[in-house]
């Protein structure tokens, strides 16, 4: 049966512990040995020959290749992975409870083995009586590796390897770990996205996986990792808990998390559903748990060129994460979604029931995100904003069906604009400009309403 395709894409692993591959001037050396002897191939294509050329490995990689060439032939292809922090096919990495380190290698076989579909494998190599000897081999999921990360679930060391196949969406991990001797793979899924990190609080990483789930038609979100081993169980790696996630759920964008006491968290996981239209969903995760709160459409935004990507975020860091949620402006209700202008209002999952939400605030955010206007509550019902030329945004009264009073116009511009009237807003790295309409209104702002109001989201890096 034909996989329905997933359109997610793969989230860069972050290892947390630092290994070693080959020296890079080495590995470099050896691609560029490749390159030029594989004329208009790519190094991914190198084989084993290649690896003898001069330049001199050093004594430690030459018996890692003798033994390894020992083991499979030469007839292989080394497979570098294409992204993280190694990126040669051979890594070097102690992990076991012996405190020297271990070779692992990722090659592919010219002729695969009926059994190994696409051929792709790891070997294992340890030292043994001063020699380096291939101790395992294993069979891995997919054609190429994206990635190779290293991480403690809580009982020693696991090699992640992420690898792909070609045209479908979703990339495949295998989680192994290597002890007295033996390598086991502990895990192995597909998936769309993937985070890792301590979801629970216990000290340990989880993996955070999304995947699509073809006899259910939908996404499913994992929580893997190390069982505690209460109850009088062993301790185990493998799956924790899953959630079916609603069928709109096509590709996720990312997770965000919040704490709500101990072992106790909320999941953000912000995804888009198609076409300039995007939302929430929100896991409930209580002792490895997972629980789909479904608040249904409550959490949707739509998207155009009037406004930023908008995720999920503590937008004003007090521990509790808001999420964005679109409408129209004023005015702008029949309009195509492209020619909208959109209020944000962000909202917060109630903290004594978390099965309801509430709006905490109604917003303006500026097309590059370089500010946020909180609107203020007498304001609201009443204003609407325009959009002007130079980066200019007016907030204007919205009476009888149209744009009347300007209460103020805020712009974004590198330079102070030179027309009368325009004042710099906010710390010396700010680049934003407000101009206040002259006379008294009864709507116009106080200083220190502008003040609350008016926030410049600091700038990354
Ligand atoms: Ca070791
Ligand atoms: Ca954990
Ligand atoms: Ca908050």
């Amino acid at each position: 049966m034909k996989t329905k395709k997933n359109p997610m894409k793969c989230p860069k692993c972050r290892p947390i512990i630092k290994a070693r591959s080959l020296p890079r001037i080495a590995a470099l050396t050896l691609l560029s040995v490749f390159a030029m002897s594989l004329c208009g191939c790519t190094f991914f294509d190198a084989s084993l020959e290649g690896m003898l050329s001069p330049p001199k490995l050093t004594k430690a990689q030459t018996e890692i290749y003798n033994a390894l060439t020992l083991s499979i032939g030469e007839q292989s292809e080394l497979i570098y992975p294409k992204s993280g922090e190694y990126r040669s096919p051979f890594v070097l990495f102690d992990m076991d409870d012996e405190i020297t380190e271990e070779a692992i290698v990722f090659y592919r076989e010219k002729s695969p083995n009926a059994g190994a579909v696409s051929g792709l494998r790891m070997n294992l190599l340890d030292r043994k009586g001063g020699h380096w000897v291939s101790v395992s081999d294993c069979s891995l999921p997919g054609t190429d590796i994206e990635n190779v990360s290293f991480y403690n679930f809580g009982e020693g060391i696991n090699v992640i390897v992420c690898s792909s196949f070609p045209g479908q969406s979703e990339n495949a991990l295998s989680v192994l770990n290597y002890s007295v001797g033996r390598l086991r793979e502990l895990y192995r899924s597909n998936y769309g996205f993937m985070d890792i990190y301590d979801i629970n609080d216990d000290g340990y990483d989880e993996l955070f996986l999304v995947s699509y789930d073809p006899a259910m038609e939908s996404n499913v979100a994992s929580l893997v990792g190390q069982s505690r081993g209460d109850r009088g169980e062993e301790s185990r790696f493998g799956l924790l808990s899953s959630a079916s996630l609603p069928e709109d759920v096509v590709f996720v964008q990312r997770l965000t998390r919040q704490r709500l006491g101990e072992g106790r968290f909320l999941l953000f996981l912000d995804h888009s559903k198609g076409e300039n239209s995007y939302g929430t969903q929100v896991l409930s995760c209580f002792s490895d748990a997972l629980f789909l709160l479904d608040f249904g459409e409550a959490m949707a935004r739509r998207s155009n060129s009037n406004i930023p990507m908008l995720y999920s975020t503590d937008i004003d860091g007090d521990g509790v994460v808001e999420v964005p949620v679109t409408y129209p402006m004023l005015g702008y209700e029949g309009l195509t979604v492209p020619e909208q202008m959109f209020r944000v209002d962000w909202l917060v999952v109630n903290n004594d029931s978390i099965f309801s939400v509430a709006s905490k605030y109604s917003t303006y955010v500026s097309i590059g995100y370089e500010y946020i206007f909180y609107i203020p509550v007498r304001w609201q019902g009443f204003v609407t904003v325009q959009k002007m030329e130079n980066n200019t945004v007016n907030f204007v009264l919205y009476d009888n069906n149209s744009f009347a009073d300007i209460m103020l116009s805020v712009r974004v511009s590198e330079t102070p604009p030179e027309e009368e009237g325009w004042e710099h807003y906010g710390d010396g790295d700010s680049k934003v400009y407000i101009k206040s309409p002259k006379g008294d209104f009864p709507m116009a702002f106080t200083a220190d309403e502008l003040k609350s109001s008016l926030y410049i989201v600091p700038k990354k890096g």
